[in-house]
Protein backbone atom coordinates (compact mmCIF):
# COMPACT_ATOMS: atom_id res chain seq x y z
CA UNK A 1 0.00 0.00 0.00
CA UNK A 2 1.04 3.43 -0.49
CA UNK A 3 0.29 6.65 1.26
CA UNK A 4 -2.70 7.73 -1.52
CA UNK A 5 -5.84 9.73 -0.04
CA UNK A 6 -7.77 6.27 1.36
CA UNK A 7 -11.04 7.41 -1.40
CA UNK A 8 -8.72 6.87 -3.98
CA UNK A 9 -8.23 2.78 -2.83
CA UNK A 10 -12.23 2.72 -2.55
CA UNK A 11 -12.96 3.19 -6.56
CA UNK A 12 -13.30 -0.44 -7.26
CA UNK A 13 -13.31 -2.01 -3.67
CA UNK A 14 -13.25 -6.11 -4.20
CA UNK A 15 -15.43 -7.97 -1.28
CA UNK A 16 -14.66 -11.66 -1.53
CA UNK A 17 -14.08 -15.35 0.57
CA UNK A 18 -11.99 -18.18 -0.19
CA UNK A 19 -14.51 -20.35 -2.13
CA UNK A 20 -13.56 -19.76 -5.90
CA UNK A 21 -15.70 -19.71 -8.18
CA UNK A 22 -16.27 -22.06 -11.44
CA UNK A 23 -13.05 -23.09 -12.59
CA UNK A 24 -10.75 -20.15 -10.59
CA UNK A 25 -10.02 -20.57 -7.05
CA UNK A 26 -10.03 -17.35 -5.11
CA UNK A 27 -6.57 -16.35 -5.10
CA UNK A 28 -7.29 -16.43 -9.12
CA UNK A 29 -10.23 -14.41 -8.76
CA UNK A 30 -7.66 -11.32 -6.45
CA UNK A 31 -5.07 -11.82 -9.06
CA UNK A 32 -6.52 -11.68 -12.11
CA UNK A 33 -8.96 -8.62 -10.47
CA UNK A 34 -5.59 -6.80 -9.20
CA UNK A 35 -3.37 -7.34 -12.47
CA UNK A 36 -7.19 -5.33 -14.29
CA UNK A 37 -7.07 -2.46 -11.38
CA UNK A 38 -9.38 -3.28 -8.44
CA UNK A 39 -8.09 -0.98 -6.09
CA UNK A 40 -8.65 -2.47 -2.75
CA UNK A 41 -9.25 -6.09 -1.21
CA UNK A 42 -11.50 -6.85 1.59
CA UNK A 43 -10.80 -10.76 2.73
CA UNK A 44 -15.07 -11.89 3.92
CA UNK A 45 -15.06 -15.33 4.76
CA UNK A 46 -17.44 -15.74 7.26
CA UNK A 47 -17.30 -20.16 7.04
CA UNK A 48 -13.73 -21.31 6.97
CA UNK A 49 -11.82 -22.48 9.64
CA UNK A 50 -9.75 -19.98 11.16
CA UNK A 51 -6.41 -21.42 10.10
CA UNK A 52 -7.30 -21.34 6.66
CA UNK A 53 -8.77 -17.73 6.69
CA UNK A 54 -5.29 -17.13 8.14
CA UNK A 55 -3.24 -19.35 5.46
CA UNK A 56 -4.78 -17.93 2.81
CA UNK A 57 -5.05 -14.64 3.99
CA UNK A 58 -1.90 -14.24 3.55
CA UNK A 59 -1.19 -15.13 0.21
CA UNK A 60 -3.83 -12.79 -0.59
CA UNK A 61 -2.08 -9.98 1.41
CA UNK A 62 0.94 -10.96 -0.28
CA UNK A 63 -0.76 -10.76 -3.53
CA UNK A 64 -2.06 -6.82 -2.54
CA UNK A 65 1.20 -5.73 -1.71
CA UNK A 66 2.43 -6.81 -5.22
CA UNK A 67 -0.08 -4.44 -7.21
CA UNK A 68 0.43 -1.61 -3.76
CA UNK A 69 -3.61 -2.16 -2.87
CA UNK A 70 -4.54 -2.29 0.85
CA UNK A 71 -5.89 -5.50 1.95
CA UNK A 72 -8.54 -5.32 4.57
CA UNK A 73 -9.99 -7.96 6.91
CA UNK A 74 -13.89 -8.19 7.32
CA UNK A 75 -15.00 -8.56 11.29
CA UNK A 76 -12.17 -9.59 12.80
CA UNK A 77 -9.00 -7.39 14.55
CA UNK A 78 -7.26 -10.73 15.46
CA UNK A 79 -7.21 -11.68 11.92
CA UNK A 80 -6.02 -8.63 10.85
CA UNK A 81 -3.35 -7.73 13.79
CA UNK A 82 -2.04 -11.22 12.73
CA UNK A 83 -1.89 -11.10 8.83
CA UNK A 84 -0.64 -7.48 9.33
CA UNK A 85 -3.36 -6.45 7.24
CA UNK A 86 -3.81 -3.14 6.06
CA UNK A 87 -6.76 -2.51 8.00
CA UNK A 88 -10.13 -4.11 9.32
CA UNK A 89 -13.86 -3.83 7.97
CA UNK A 90 -16.63 -3.67 10.70
CA UNK A 91 -20.13 -3.73 11.05
CA UNK A 92 -22.19 -2.16 13.46
CA UNK A 93 -22.02 -5.24 15.67
CA UNK A 94 -18.98 -5.83 15.16
CA UNK A 95 -15.86 -4.89 17.43
CA UNK A 96 -16.65 -1.16 17.63
CA UNK A 97 -14.54 1.12 15.98
CA UNK A 98 -12.85 3.08 19.06
CA UNK A 99 -11.76 -0.28 20.19
CA UNK A 100 -10.78 -1.67 17.03
CA UNK A 101 -8.23 1.66 17.04
CA UNK A 102 -7.23 0.90 20.18
CA UNK A 103 -6.10 -2.36 18.75
CA UNK A 104 -4.75 -1.55 15.46
CA UNK A 105 -3.10 1.76 16.35
CA UNK A 106 -3.07 5.08 14.05
CA UNK A 107 -1.98 4.06 10.60
CA UNK A 108 -4.10 0.99 10.10
CA UNK A 109 -7.12 1.59 7.78
CA UNK A 110 -10.51 1.47 9.79
CA UNK A 111 -13.98 0.93 7.58
CA UNK A 112 -17.20 0.45 9.46
CA UNK A 113 -20.75 -0.34 7.74
CA UNK A 114 -23.53 2.03 8.22
CA UNK A 115 -27.33 1.38 6.41
CA UNK A 116 -28.89 4.62 7.78
CA UNK A 117 -28.20 8.07 9.23
CA UNK A 118 -27.63 6.90 13.13
CA UNK A 119 -25.19 4.15 12.03
CA UNK A 120 -23.36 6.79 10.07
CA UNK A 121 -23.32 8.94 12.83
CA UNK A 122 -22.57 6.15 14.93
CA UNK A 123 -19.24 5.19 12.49
CA UNK A 124 -18.41 8.65 12.25
CA UNK A 125 -18.10 9.18 16.34
CA UNK A 126 -16.29 5.76 16.18
CA UNK A 127 -13.41 7.48 13.92
CA UNK A 128 -14.26 5.48 10.82
CA UNK A 129 -11.61 6.03 7.90
CA UNK A 130 -14.41 5.02 5.36
CA UNK A 131 -17.95 4.26 5.78
CA UNK A 132 -19.42 1.36 3.47
CA UNK A 133 -22.96 2.28 2.83
CA UNK A 134 -25.30 -0.11 1.37
CA UNK A 135 -27.10 -2.61 0.70
CA UNK A 136 -28.14 -0.03 -2.47
CA UNK A 137 -29.38 -2.78 -4.26
CA UNK A 138 -31.36 -5.64 -3.37
CA UNK A 139 -28.28 -8.76 -3.44
CA UNK A 140 -28.69 -12.57 -2.93
CA UNK A 141 -24.83 -12.43 -1.56
CA UNK A 142 -25.50 -11.15 2.00
CA UNK A 143 -28.35 -13.07 3.80
CA UNK A 144 -29.19 -10.61 6.51
CA UNK A 145 -28.42 -7.52 4.37
CA UNK A 146 -32.01 -6.04 4.71
CA UNK A 147 -33.74 -4.56 2.03
CA UNK A 148 -32.28 -2.22 -0.12
CA UNK A 149 -31.83 1.36 0.83
CA UNK A 150 -31.16 3.17 -2.68
CA UNK A 151 -28.70 5.97 -3.10
CA UNK A 152 -30.43 8.23 -0.96
CA UNK A 153 -28.26 7.86 2.12
CA UNK A 154 -25.13 8.25 -0.22
CA UNK A 155 -26.40 12.05 -0.64
CA UNK A 156 -27.40 12.42 3.07
CA UNK A 157 -23.60 11.59 4.51
CA UNK A 158 -21.74 13.32 1.63
CA UNK A 159 -24.00 16.52 2.76
CA UNK A 160 -23.22 15.97 6.23
CA UNK A 161 -19.61 14.82 6.32
CA UNK A 162 -16.07 14.65 4.32
CA UNK A 163 -15.82 11.22 4.80
CA UNK A 164 -14.69 8.82 1.88
CA UNK A 165 -18.08 6.55 1.09
CA UNK A 166 -17.69 3.40 -0.79
CA UNK A 167 -21.13 1.79 -1.33
CA UNK A 168 -21.91 -1.83 -1.53
CA UNK A 169 -24.78 -4.47 -2.13
CA UNK A 170 -26.07 -5.43 -5.93
CA UNK A 171 -23.70 -2.90 -7.82
CA UNK A 172 -22.56 -4.20 -11.25
CA UNK A 173 -21.77 -2.46 -14.47
CA UNK A 174 -25.34 -1.61 -15.11
CA UNK A 175 -25.89 0.71 -11.38
CA UNK A 176 -22.23 1.96 -10.74
CA UNK A 177 -22.07 5.51 -12.62
CA UNK A 178 -25.46 6.08 -10.38
CA UNK A 179 -23.61 5.30 -7.41
CA UNK A 180 -20.99 7.69 -8.10
CA UNK A 181 -23.32 9.93 -8.76
CA UNK A 182 -24.88 10.21 -5.68
CA UNK A 183 -21.71 11.19 -4.21
CA UNK A 184 -19.46 7.55 -3.32
CA UNK A 185 -15.52 7.85 -4.22
CA UNK A 186 -16.06 3.83 -5.32
CA UNK A 187 -18.28 0.77 -5.15
CA UNK A 188 -17.38 -2.55 -3.28
CA UNK A 189 -18.55 -5.52 -4.87
CA UNK A 190 -18.53 -9.59 -4.68
CA UNK A 191 -20.50 -11.31 -7.05
CA UNK A 192 -19.67 -8.38 -10.33
CA UNK A 193 -16.45 -9.55 -10.18
CA UNK A 194 -16.48 -13.14 -8.46
CA UNK A 195 -19.59 -14.56 -9.97
CA UNK A 196 -18.26 -13.11 -13.46
CA UNK A 197 -17.23 -14.99 -16.32
CA UNK A 198 -13.81 -13.16 -16.58
CA UNK A 199 -13.38 -11.39 -13.37
CA UNK A 200 -10.29 -9.11 -15.25
CA UNK A 201 -12.56 -7.88 -17.70
CA UNK A 202 -15.42 -7.00 -14.86
CA UNK A 203 -13.20 -5.11 -12.87
CA UNK A 204 -11.32 -3.25 -15.32
CA UNK A 205 -14.84 -2.33 -16.48
CA UNK A 206 -15.87 -1.42 -13.08
CA UNK A 207 -12.87 0.75 -12.93
CA UNK A 208 -13.67 2.55 -16.16
CA UNK A 209 -17.28 3.23 -15.37
CA UNK A 210 -16.01 4.65 -12.17
CA UNK A 211 -12.99 7.22 -13.56
CA UNK A 212 -15.52 8.10 -16.70
CA UNK A 213 -18.01 9.07 -14.55
CA UNK A 214 -15.69 11.25 -11.95
CA UNK A 215 -14.58 12.52 -14.98
CA UNK A 216 -18.03 13.58 -16.62
CA UNK A 217 -18.23 15.59 -12.70
CA UNK A 218 -15.78 17.67 -13.01
N1 LIG B 1 -22.71 -5.91 2.86
C1 LIG B 1 -23.82 -5.31 2.44
S1 LIG B 1 -24.40 -5.97 1.00
C2 LIG B 1 -23.12 -7.08 0.94
C3 LIG B 1 -22.29 -6.90 2.02
C4 LIG B 1 -21.09 -7.67 2.32
C5 LIG B 1 -22.98 -8.10 -0.14
C6 LIG B 1 -22.53 -7.49 -1.44
O1 LIG B 1 -22.43 -8.51 -2.41
P1 LIG B 1 -22.83 -8.25 -3.94
O2 LIG B 1 -22.69 -9.61 -4.58
O3 LIG B 1 -21.84 -7.26 -4.48
O4 LIG B 1 -24.24 -7.76 -3.96
MG1 LIG C 1 -19.25 -7.81 10.22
Amino acid sequence: MTNRPISSYLQVYLVMGLDGHGERTALEIAEEALAEGVTMIQLREKNAPLKEILKQGAQLKVLCQQYKVPFIVNDRVDVALLLDADGVHVGQDDLPGKEARQLLGPNKIIGISAGNLSEAEWAMASGADYLGVGPIYSTATKQDAGSAIGTGLIREIRERWAIPIVGIGGIDQSNTSEVILAGADGVAVVSAICSHPDPGYASRALLTIVQDTFSTQS
